[in-house]
């Protein structure tokens, strides 16, 4: 059975993402679009719509054209909207790197992907070389410059005529992201302008925007979906101001929300928690705030409920904590908590461990893993969904697409859910192998490539184990020496930070003489956790 959102459908603009984002930029022209949280430096909406004018047309110029793929390699700064702003009115398509990846793992993306250009930082420079040694590209572009490269000026203030794009919102692509989805490697995951328009279009019922006058602190980063769809072009998109951060300190944190009067802040678990339980949050006037939402990784119910009393206690009255849950699949977003007096008709407060209601357009049912059938009414059931956020599937992929996505469109999303009288949705479990470091996604079969790299290492499998303290999932890694092998738990663990980024790193190991595994070799992790 399909459960039908409880909302009215809306109607998915039949525009680009820049048509849609940037469209409303000439009546807030010298408005702030982007302040950068640390130094203040700000774009307006007016210079925003002029520079990624500016950058799609030079980009045109030095060759490329619809379809090719440039990768983003950056922190969060001001320039990066402009860089994917720029890339994608070219008609070209953004994969965003991880900024924590190692040149290995950057070298993966960029083959994978057929990137022909590298954007990123001069800080990180030295990363984007190796990895384009191993894997080359026609050019690296530094945003803010480095000699023997074009920088973003560069590019701004090239004499190109401008170039207007043809774009089928419905089939081109606009990103890229590299998601491990339910299984496997990490994959390209292919989203259209039509995918990403939509998700901000079905998300606003529920978010009751104060157009014009919100601002968003964008601490999650513009390279995962959340941060990409949700902080940047969602908070472009309700015409206020996106205030960048480049990475999470909670000091830095709070100083903006106070001084910048944030109206919203989209995180994950890790930054509830501080929120809730840090001394340092009462030295900081947060008044400012209506509401928080946590997405990415389980939020435990009484953390949300401790975030939020102590909030209100503060003189944030009107604040309140929610959950949004999504998949880079989905664009991201599939389901959220309504801000108070947008619950569908007659439906009451929603409680704080559910992730809300499916978002307008959005179909979902609930599977039975063992039966294949639909789980009885308030049973658990593998979550499936359908809707214009669906990705169009994974790029050169088809086994991969085919298994997570079905021929009636629905996205089996490998966690497991259940659904309440109203229509609240609560996320139980995860059936699929992907396990979530402080929301980023750490992809099993990719870890144990890695380790089987080792010579000193015959067999290995990764499986994640909850920390009951932090209520993190942490990395583990059970392993079979090699023959006359020695090598130590530190060692492993040595091996793997060398190789993959931090948050992927194996915090745990254990030696073991054979990994189970079932007749056709598929590694049998349910075995691991139940050890
Ligand atoms: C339990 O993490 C994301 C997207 C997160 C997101 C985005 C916008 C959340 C809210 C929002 O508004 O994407 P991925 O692809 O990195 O990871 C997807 C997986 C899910 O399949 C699920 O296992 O992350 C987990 N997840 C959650 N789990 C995401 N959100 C939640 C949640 N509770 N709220």
């Amino acid at each position: 059975m399909a459960f039908a959102s409880r909302y009215p459908d809306v109607e998915i603009p039949e525009l680009s993402v820049p048509q849609f984002v940037l469209g409303g930029a000439a009546e807030r022209a010298d408005r702030p679009a982007l302040i950068d949280g640390l130094s203040g430096e700000t774009i307006t909406h007016g210079e925003l719509a002029f520079y990624v004018e500016r950058v799609a047309a030079a980009l045109h110029a030095r060759g490329l054209r619809k379809g090719d793929v440039v990768a983003v390699f950056s922190p969060n700064t001001i320039w990066y909207p402009v860089v994917f702003h720029g890339i994608a009115a070219a008609g070209c398509v953004i994969s965003p790197v991880n900024a924590l990846y190692t040149p290995e793992e950057i070298a993966f993306q960029l083959k994978d992907s057929g990137a022909k250009v590298l954007v990123t930082v001069s800080p990180f420079l030295d990363r984007a070389l190796a990895a384009t040694e191993k894997s080359p590209v026609d050019e690296v572009i530094v945003m803010d410059g480095a000699e023997g490269h074009a920088s973003l000026r560069d590019l701004i203030t090239a004499d190109a005529p401008a170039v207007q794009v043809d774009i089928d919102p419905a089939e081109d692509l606009i990103t890229l992201p590299y998601s491990s989805g339910t299984t496997g490697l990490p994959k390209g995951v292919m989203l259209t302008h039509r995918n990403l328009v939509a998700n901000v279009t079905q998300s606003r019922p529920l978010a009751g925007v104060d157009e014009g006058n919100e601002r968003i602190i964008a601490v999650l980063p513009f390279f995962h979906i959340y941060g990409l769809t949700v902080l940047m072009n969602q908070g472009l998109q309700w015409g206020g101001a996106v205030v960048t951060l480049p990475r999470f300190d909670l000091e830095q944190f709070l100083r903006v929300v106070q001084d910048q009067k944030i109206t919203r802040a989209f995180v994950a678990p890790p930054i509830v928690l501080a929120l809730a339980k840090h001394p340092m949050v009462d030295q900081f006037d947060l008044s400012s705030l209506r509401s928080i939402t946590s997405g990415a990784a389980p939020l435990d119910e009484s953390l949300a409920q401790a975030a939020q009393d102590r909030l209100r206690k503060g003189a944030s009255e009107g604040v309140s904590v929610g959950q949004g849950y999504g998949m880079t699949e989905l664009s991201p977003v599939s389901h959220t908590t309504p801000e108070v007096g947008l619950e569908p008709a007659g439906a009451g407060p929603t409680p704080k461990g559910t992730v809300g209601y499916a978002l307008p357009n959005t179909e979902c049912r609930l599977i039975d893993p063992a039966t294949g059938e639909d789980a009885a009414p308030g049973e658990r059931g593998e979550l499936w969904v359908r809707g214009p956020q669906v990705m169009k599937g994974y790029l050169n992929n088809p086994q991969a697409t085919a298994e997570t996505l079905d021929g009636e469109g629905w996205l089996h999303t490998g966690d497991v859910a259940i659904v309440d009288d109203e229509g609240r949705y609560t996320v139980v479990d995860r059936v699929k192998e992907l396990i979530k470091y402080k929301g980023y996604q750490v992809a099993p079969a990719e870890l144990e490539a890695v380790l089987l790299n080792n010579p000193q290492i015959a067999d290995a499998a990764v499986i994640g184990v909850l920390d009951k303290e932090s209520g993190e999932e942490l990395p583990k890694a059970f392993v079979v020496r090699a023959p006359g092998s020695e090598i130590s738990e530190d060692d492993i663990k040595a091996y793997m930070a060398e190789h993959v980024a931090p948050h992927k790193k194996i915090r745990l190991v254990e030696f073991i003489d054979q990994v189970p595994k079932s007749m056709a070799g598929k590694i049998l992790r349910k075995d691991l956790k139940n050890r």
